[in-house]
């Protein structure tokens, strides 16, 4: 899946693909690169340039996650989480920002989560403090929680606790071993309009059938719990799946 992101500070949003390619097929991994195509105006015509690599990530199973100005210089930088598994368990969880300088985009140390608490959590940018720069926002901790990581000097932070969450710890590993993770289907996008990002999911069904949209607003240090902002008909049964339009699937390929 493409992403459109502002790679050079333009003000105008590029073209941004990732591709992996298998090199060796005895080697069951890729390797993973992104490229760019910038928005450009050409002769009097807005056109996207011709694509060219920007990152090589080498040969790894994880492709880039998504993008945000991490370190608020106006450009789009790119972040990675990747989770290590091990039969049916998660053994580790890692972020790792990509740090866009100029066009030169370098991947920094990975920072190691607590694999407890954030291994089945789920990774998407936005600003929930509205200060300009962008934070990861990891969802789907231990019991529900959310956390909030910021990057300083390439690296991200721990995650704090920006909501603990509320589901029991036995609903939790019950519901988390039988759906892997259950509210991942998130976006953050800042639907109240007072200029930081709020959390927008779609959850279970809503008590007329349809699919439920649930808001935890940001208060620029702490989300409150989801309400039920309202939900979306099923014209058909079993209901039809619906995706945010800001999906966040962790890919960009
Ligand atoms: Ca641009
Ligand atoms: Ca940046
Ligand atoms: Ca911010
Ligand atoms: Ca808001």
């Amino acid at each position: 899946m493409p992403y459109l992101a502002d790679v050079d500070g333009d003000g105008r949003h590029d073209l941004l693909v990732g591709s992996r390619t298998l090199e060796d097929t005895d080697d069951e991994r890729f390797t993973i690169t992104v490229h760019v195509a910038r928005s450009v105006e050409r002769e009097g015509e807005d056109t996207f340039a011709e694509v060219e690599q920007v990152l090589d990530l080498g040969r790894s199973e994880h492709p880039v996650t998504g993008v945000g100005d991490f370190d608020g210089d106006g450009d789009d930088d790119l972040f990675r989480a990747t989770n290590t598994l091990r039969g049916n368990g998660v053994t580790q969880v890692r972020v790792e920002a990509i740090i866009n300088d100029d066009g030169t985009f370098t991947a920094h140390e990975p920072t190691e989560l607590d694999v407890d608490v954030w291994g089945v959590g789920w990774f998407v940018a936005g600003d929930p403090d509205g200060d300009g720069q962008d934070e990861v926002v990891v969802t789907n901790g231990r019991r529900g929680s959310i956390g909030v990581l910021e990057q300083a000097d390439g690296a991200f932070g721990e995650p704090a606790e920006w909501w603990a969450g509320s589901v029991g710890e036995k609903d939790w590993e019950r519901t988390v071993f039988r759906e892997g993770a259950p509210w991942f289907r998130q976006a953050l996008s800042d639907v109240d309009g007072d200029g930081d990002d709020d959390l927008v999911a779609l959850a279970r069904v809503a008590d007329d059938n349809g699919i439920a949209v649930g808001v935890a607003t940001s208060d620029g240090s702490g989300f409150a719990e989801y309400e039920e902002w309202g939900s979306l008909p099923c014209a058909t049964d079993p209901c039809p799946a619906y995706e945010l339009v800001a999906n966040v699937e962790p890919s960009i390929l």
